[in-house]
Formats: C-alpha cells, structure tokens, sequence
C-alpha cells in the first residue's frame, strides 16, 4: 500500500513535471492545435512521402513530424496508396530562391493532395519545414499554399561573447552553454536545441567565442573541440565562426610580432587557417576586434584596419570570411567618441578585400537604448559593411526587463541615410541592395546562456527570434514578428495576443523614456552597467563617463554634436545632418544626443526641457505599471510557472524603472534648480544615497 502511494505520488508529481513550461521549448513548443480548429491542419498532414537521406533532409524530415505530431497527430511514415494529405520535401531547382530559399505550395501528385516543399538545396527545405509548422502554430490556412521565400541577407549570425571559462560577457541568462571542458568528448545535446531554434529563424553562423578572444581559442585543443560543434550544428545549416586574437602569433606562435605586414605572420595565419579548415571544412571565418578597448591590432605595429583585415582575409581565402568590427575609438582621441569609427573606417572605403566584412554597431557609441543610426551606413559603397546588433540587454535592464528589442533594430533598419537619394535606408545597405553588393551580414551579440528557458527571461526569447526573423528579411516588420512569436510563445488567443503584442511594442520606448529620455545616452552605472549612473566621473578615460555623454550644467543638458559643437552632424549625408543640426527639423527623440539646450528650452508640447525631461521618466514607470496590469489579465492563456517569472520579472523592473526615474532628477536637478512639474513626486532618497549604492556582484562582467 506504501509502496502503491509511492509510486502514485511519483507519476504525479512525474507527470506535473512534464505539464509544467519552464522555456525550454522556445517558440517551438508544437502544443496540439484546438479541437474546434484541428481539422484542416489534421487533413493536410496524414503521411511524410519519403525523403533522401542526406543529414540535413533527415533532420527536416524529423523536425516535420515532430511538430505535426504534437500539432495534429503523428503522421504516417509512408504515403501509402490514395491517401490525400501528403507532404513532400524536395530538392529541386527552384528559380530565383537562391542556395537557402524555399516554396511551399500545394497540388496534385499522383492524384494526392500534397504539399511540397521544395528547395534548390536541402537546407532550403528545412526552412520551408520550419515555415509551414509555423503556419499552423499561427493558425494560419494551409488548405492551398503558394509561398516562396528567400533570405535577404547572407550571413545571418550570432556572436557569443561567451569566454573559455563558461563566464558570458554581458550575458544575464546564466553561464555559457558551450561546454568547452568536456568538449569533444561529450556534445551536450542541448547543443541539437540550440542548432533547431536558430535554424528555425534562418541563423546561418554563430561566432563561439567573445570578441575579447583569447588565443587558446586557435589551439589544437580547442579546434578539436569547435570541430565537434561544427558536426553538430552542420545538418541545420549552421557554420561556426572564431574571434581571432590579434596577437596569437606572438602567443601561439612564438613570434616576436604580429605585424601583418611581416611574411611570418602571414604564414602563421595561412597555416592556422588550414589547420582549422582541415578539422571543419565549412569553417566560416574569423571575427576580429583589434585596437580597441585595449585588444591588440595592427595599429600597435603602425599599420592600419586594412594591412590587418586584408592579411588575414587571404590566409582565409576564398573558405571563408574576415569579420573586421568598427567599433573602435581611442583615449588618446580627444574628439567625440562619436565621431571616431567614421573616422577611422571611412578613408578605407574600396581598399578591403572581397572577403573582408566590416561590421558596424547600429548606432555610433555603444548599443545605446536609442541612438541615431551609425554614420558608417551609406559611408562606405565600396565596402562589405554589415551591421551589429546587440540582442543581449547591457543597457536596457539585463533579462529582468521586459523590453522588446524589434522596435529598436526596426528604427535603425528604416532610418534613410540619403546616401543615394530618399529611401537609401540602412536595411538596403545591410542587405546588400543600395550598393549591389552581395557578402551582407547580420549579426546579434547572442543573449543565450544555461538558464532553462535560454535568455534568462521568457520575453527575452523574443529578442532572440526577430533578430533572425529580421536577418531573413531587415524590411519585415516587427509587429507580426512579435505577433508570430507570442502565438507559438504562449497562446493563440486573440484576447492574449492583441494585449500582449501591444505591451511588447510599446516595451522599449518605456524604457528609453525611463532611463534615457530625449537623446541622453551613456548614463548607467560604471563597468557592470546595472542601473543608473549619471554622476559617473573621472577614472580611466572621458567616455567611459556619464558626465562626458550628457554635459549637464546650470546652463542646460545634452552634448552638442552640431557645427557649433562636435559637428558629428557632418558624418551624415548632408540633408540628414542638416535636420540632426536644426532644431526644427530633428526629432526630439534625439535632441539631447546632437544638442545642448537650455533647461528652459521650449518643446513641441510647450513644456521646458526640464518639465518634459522629468515627466517623460515618468512616463516611462507608469509604462511599467500598464506591462503589470496587462499581465496580471494573462493568467487564463498562461501556464502558471512562466506566468509567476514574468510577474516576478515585471515588478522587478517596476521597481528599477523608479530608481532610474529617481536617481536621475535627483541628479539632473542638482543642476537645473527648477521644481518639479506639477505632480511629480520628489526622489525618496538623498542624491548622495542613489551615488552611494554598490553592486559588486552584478553579472555579465
Ligand atoms: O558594449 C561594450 C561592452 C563590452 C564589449 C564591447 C565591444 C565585448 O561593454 O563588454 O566587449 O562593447 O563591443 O567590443
């Protein structure tokens, strides 16, 4: 009897855990469609036709029915006789989809219905499978199909900055989930999840270590150890990536330099390169940060961004690519920091090789919550220029805040930067379009750790997904992504949908608002960069200061970027630095990043600077108080484990957004010595409280 109430209590508890939703599954839950709607889904998926057995057609293959299995019903294995509702997967010809695109349309084999997805190349198929299980984890119809697509851009990416150690550098979702200790002997299967999710978004290359790369990377050991993620990842598609650490044939090498003019170290990168394309054949290439914030380059031998990039594109060769990062500014520089990877890129223009990728930060500071896009896109026609997106939170509340990031990269995708006339958006350069250039990338800097549900929250999953959804296509749009998202998330319920899809696309504008409203940038705490930080000042350099960034003073607030100023305004195609310099024509939204205004300065609403300033922080918290509110209604369409994390998370953030509010009309008041707008509550604490705060133990450094 003991015994029996034991093994009950076991298979309960067993079965409450396999009911539970911890994240894990991501968007690709495959939870089975409702009754009422079933169907027509159930109709069109009763048998697989059998497949060709090449690694990536066996992993669409299992993908399919995996997913109508938990959708609809297991299909059959084989279409046997007359039976209707077959799906195809081919490899055919497929006219003007390119190497990865696919079509998925619906007609008659032997007199079946069926539905081929076809494709010129396997991995085209395991897109268009990916694709048609969406289909109907969004309920969309699938009764009679004609859909072709194809990525825009061609490498889709993620950059880990995950170290050796399994420490993540601005990552907040746990430890890194490369394994590298007990590689290569043991391939955490979780890495088959990772390789499924990203392939499901179109990710097509994943960069495994931090930019601030280590040269043990390049070891035989550690190459031995990528090689058997390469074999992991290959059948969906995936190539892996190394940041490359300039001077690895100083440490690795036993050279005496790294100069890549010196025909030694051009042999030492020829012979790594074929060291490593002899243990991974599709090895992508290398990712490199060189002379900036203190990593090693070629400047350090006086040679430039092109001597080194060049050099090692043809240690590459035609295998692969160089990723060369613009993200370079330097202490010595007394200009803006704003101003210094044009600076230093721009003269470069059309002397890269073809391999050579120069990718670029959205903005020209650092991931920013808002900045104005980087003046490097539509500067540089005759350059292979893609662009960096950071997908982890360093700036915007690490994984406790709900923010949606699609908004952010959708307004730096559609900023025209005039390079050729109106409508020379940064997503036409991306893509290769404005300039006709065919090597693009798309990078995210990944938010992907050990933690159960992958980004350490579940909204940050959403992150993860229009990163690549945009990398497919930079011109979609990020409010059906996120509508495709929260349905395959979550719940297809419109009553869950609409509320949520709103909540997530107002998310960041909430929080620029509380934390950098009006233009301000650069004003979190110093190193970890967990909460606010105005005061920041002195220490190693100027512009790792907050003080640097917003020059408040009795006389007003913001850094004058403009011809009187920096005139980083000149960086831009002369009719956008024009609007950026005037006054009238800049949108408020940047005001303070190109101006410094008056606290009295009149805004479009009639308010001064100050009152608007200060009741903008507001609007930010009470955002956050409308997020809380929202999804406290969610409780019927939500498993209650994610549904507790998300409240959680949410109060958290409730709770930081006021500290953000509050510490900085503390400080900024300090300054403009004007009251506070009617209705506004003073800071609870003293100025020298929100200064005195210390979190040692912040993650992600
Ligand atoms: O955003 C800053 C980060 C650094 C990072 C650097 C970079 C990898 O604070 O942690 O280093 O940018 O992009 O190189």
């Amino acid at each position: 009897m003991r015994l029996l109430a034991l093994v009950l209590g076991l298979v309960l508890a067993g079965s409450a855990t396999a009911h539970a939703e911890d994240g894990y599954d991501l968007w690709l839950r495959y939870k089975p469609v409702e009754a009422a709607a079933k169907a027509p889904y159930a109709a069109r998926a009763a048998a697989i036709a059998p497949v060709a057995s090449t690694p990536t057609l066996k992993v669409a293959r299992a993908e399919l029915e995996r997913g109508l299995t938990g959708l609809v019903g297991k299909p059959a294995s084989a279409a046997a006789g007359s039976r209707d509702g077959v799906i195809q997967l081919t490899v055919s010809p497929e006219q003007g989809l390119g190497d990865e695109g696919y079509r998925i349309r619906t007609t008659a084999v032997n007199g079946r219905k069926t539905t081929v997805i076809a494709a010129s190349k396997d991995i085209g198929v395991l897109y268009g499978v990916f694709r048609y299980l969406e289909l109907i984890q969004t309920r969309q119809p699938v009764e009679s199909l004609d859909i072709a697509s194809s990525p825009k851009v061609k490498l889709r990416m993620l950059n880990h900055w995950d170290n050796l150690n399994r420490t993540v550098e601005r990552g907040y979702a746990g430890q890194s989930i490369f394994d590298w200790w007990r590689l290569p002997g043991h391939v955490d299967p979780r890495m088959v999840d990772y390789a499924r999710a990203n392939a499901s978004i179109g990710v097509n290359g994943t960069v495994l270590n931090n930019v601030n790369a280590k040269a043990d990377s390049l070891t035989p050991a550690y190459i031995a150890k990528a090689a058997a993620l390469a074999d992991t990842f290959r059948p969906y598609g995936i190539r892996v990536y190394l940041s490359a650490r300039w001077s690895a044939p100083v440490e690795l090498g036993a050279l005496k330099t790294a100069d890549p003019l010196d025909p030694a170290v051009a042999a030492f990168w020829k012979a790594k390169a074929n060291e490593i394309y002899k243990a991974i054949p599709d090895f992508g290439g290398f990712l490199v940060k060189a002379n900036s914030e203190g990593q090693p380059g070629p400047q350090d031998y006086g040679r430039t961004h092109v001597d080194g990039a060049n050099m090692l594109a043809d240690a590459v060769g035609s295998r692969g690519v160089v990723i060369w990062r613009a993200f370079v500014y330097s202490h010595e520089q007394p200009d803006d920091r704003a101003k210094q990877g044009y600076n230093e890129f721009k003269p470069f223009d059309g002397q890269f090789r073809d391999n050579v990728v120069v990718q670029v930060k959205n903005g020209a500071i650092d991931f920013q919550p808002r900045e104005p896009f980087h003046p490097l896109f539509g500067a540089m026609p005759k350059s292979n220029l893609g662009m960096e997106f950071q997908i982890t939170k360093e700036y915007l509340g690490f994984s406790t805040h709900l923010v949606y990031l699609g908004p952010m990269y959708e307004e730096t995708l559609r900023s025209d930067t005039m390079a050729k006339g109106k409508g020379s958006t940064v997503a036409k350069v991306v893509d290769g379009q404005l300039d006709g250039r065919k090597l693009t990338v798309m990078a995210g800097v990944a938010n992907i750790g050990t933690d159960r549900n992958w980004s350490g929250s579940q909204f940050d999953q959403a992150n993860w997904y229009v990163f690549g959804r945009l990398a497919w296509d930079p011109e979609a749009s990020t409010r059906e992504i996120a509508t495709d998202w929260a349905k395959m998330t979550f719940s297809n319920d419109p009553k869950f949908v609409k509320p949520v899809v709103d909540m997530m696309m107002g998310s960041r504008e909430a929080t620029v608002n509380y934390m950098t409203p009006l233009g301000l940038h650069h004003q979190m705490a110093r190193s970890h960069h967990y909460g606010p930080g105005p005061w920041v000042a002195g220490g190693e350099r100027a512009d790792w200061t907050s003080v640097y960034y917003a020059k408040a003073g009795p006389d007003g607030l913001g850094f004058d970027r403009t011809p009187t100023g920096s005139n980083a305004t000149a960086q831009y195609a002369p009719a956008v630095g024009a609007c950026f310099a005037d006054l009238k024509c800049v949108d408020e939204k940047d005001l303070l990043w190109f101006h410094h205004l008056s606290w009295d300065y009149r805004l479009k609403s009639g308010d001064t600077l100050w009152d608007g300033l200060v009741k903008r922080y507001g609007q930010g918290v009470t955002y956050v108080d409308g997020m809380q509110t929202t999804w406290a209604g969610m409780t019927p369409y939500v498993d209650a484990q994610r549904h507790a994390e998300v409240t959680d998370y949410l109060k958290i953030q409730r709770g930081e957004a006021q500290w953000w509010r509050d510490a900085s009309v503390a400080w900024f008041g300090s300054f403009s010595k004007r009251p506070l707008p009617a209705g506004e509550k003073a800071p609870p604490k003293t100025l020298e409280e929100y200064k005195a705060m210390k979190f040692p133990y912040a993650p992600g450094i």
